[in-house]
């Protein structure tokens, strides 16, 4: 059974984010999105478990202090279900994916692709999903994303440490072959860090501590490395421009538009919404 522990609220979308970071958690379904963001607030906001469905329904953001560790900043989080798979169909999740590019066209400091660190062979969703990215943001987007891989629990870390040796390869390692991957147009001077955590224990316990004072910085370097500014693009000020169901539906149209030119298989999904 998933646990819920708090309700998840939906506050409204307009923010004021300012000296905030904003991030936002991609991934397919159950690799730990919800958890890693319940690590970095130390606080259960977001429904955790194990599920042959998405326990994540819904989109859903809130802004709390960054406390894993204390960096004295306040961070706006954006959690999601998964996007566009094949249980995409129906009207609520046409909502869902209308409601979760709104809340990222207000601007996002990172893109976190969390990734389960036992598989690690790119599955086919989370390509067409980060094809689906690249398609509707354009290639700039990879300048602010980092990869975050999982249970990486600290009694695992003797057995992890050759696997993760050879993610970070710099000639065959995780970046280097996505950067081979048909599809993709990542641009060089885009680096694609890699991030290794545990979300489990992570209460008063240094490894945790260390870990997500790594996500910190590696989140902080992506945001002086794009001049402190956040991601936007020519579709983000779009949706910023229009209203109500006239912003649903352009963003409907523009990601199956998008899906059309990357995934068939998905735009077939989306035909329905
Ligand atoms: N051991 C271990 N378990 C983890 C870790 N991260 C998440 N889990 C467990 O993995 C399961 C799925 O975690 P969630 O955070 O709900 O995953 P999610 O990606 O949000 O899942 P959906 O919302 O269904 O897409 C839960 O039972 C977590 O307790 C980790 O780093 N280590
Ligand atoms: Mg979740």
């Amino acid at each position: 059974m998933p646990k819920y522990n708090h309700a998840v609220y939906n506050p409204p979308l307009r923010t004021r984010d300012g000296e905030n970071l904003v991030i936002a958690v991609l991934g397919a379904m159950g690799m730990g999105k919800s958890s890693l963001l319940n690590a970095i607030l130390q606080e259960c906001m977001f429904a955790t478990g194990k599920s042959p469905e998405p326990v994540t329904k819904t989109i859903a953001h809130l802004t709390k202090a960054w406390r894993l560790p204390p960096v004295g900043r306040n961070v706006h989080i954006i959690d999601t279900p998964g996007m566009c798979d094949a249980n995409l169909r129906d009207r609520d999740n046409a909502d869902n994916i209308a409601q979760f590019f709104t809340s990222l066209s207000h601007g996002v400091s990172a893109f976190l692709i969390v990734i389960h660190v036992r598989e690690t062979k790119l599955d086919s969703y989370t390509q067409n999903m980060l094809r689906l990215f690249e398609e509707l943001l354009g290639p700039p987007f990879w300048k602010y994303a980092v990869f975050v891989f999982t249970h990486v629990d600290e009694h695992l870390v003797p057995q992890l440490n050759v696997d993760i040796e050879e993610l970070l390869d710099p000639e065959d390692g995780f970046a280097a072959v996505l950067r081979q991957l048909d599809g993709f147009n990542i641009p060089p001077q885009a680096e694609l860090p890699l991030v290794f955590v545990s979300n489990i224990n992570t209460r008063n316990n240094d490894y945790a501590a260390e870990c997500f004072g790594y996500l910190y910085d590696t989140v902080a370097a992506r945001e002086r490395k794009n001049g402190g500014r956040k991601f936007t693009c020519t579709f983000f000020q779009n949706v910023l421009s229009y209203q109500g169901l006239e912003r649903r539906n352009f963003i409907i149209r523009s990601v199956k538009k998008a899906a059309n030119v990357v995934i068939p298989a998905i735009a077939n999904s989306c035909a329905v919404m």
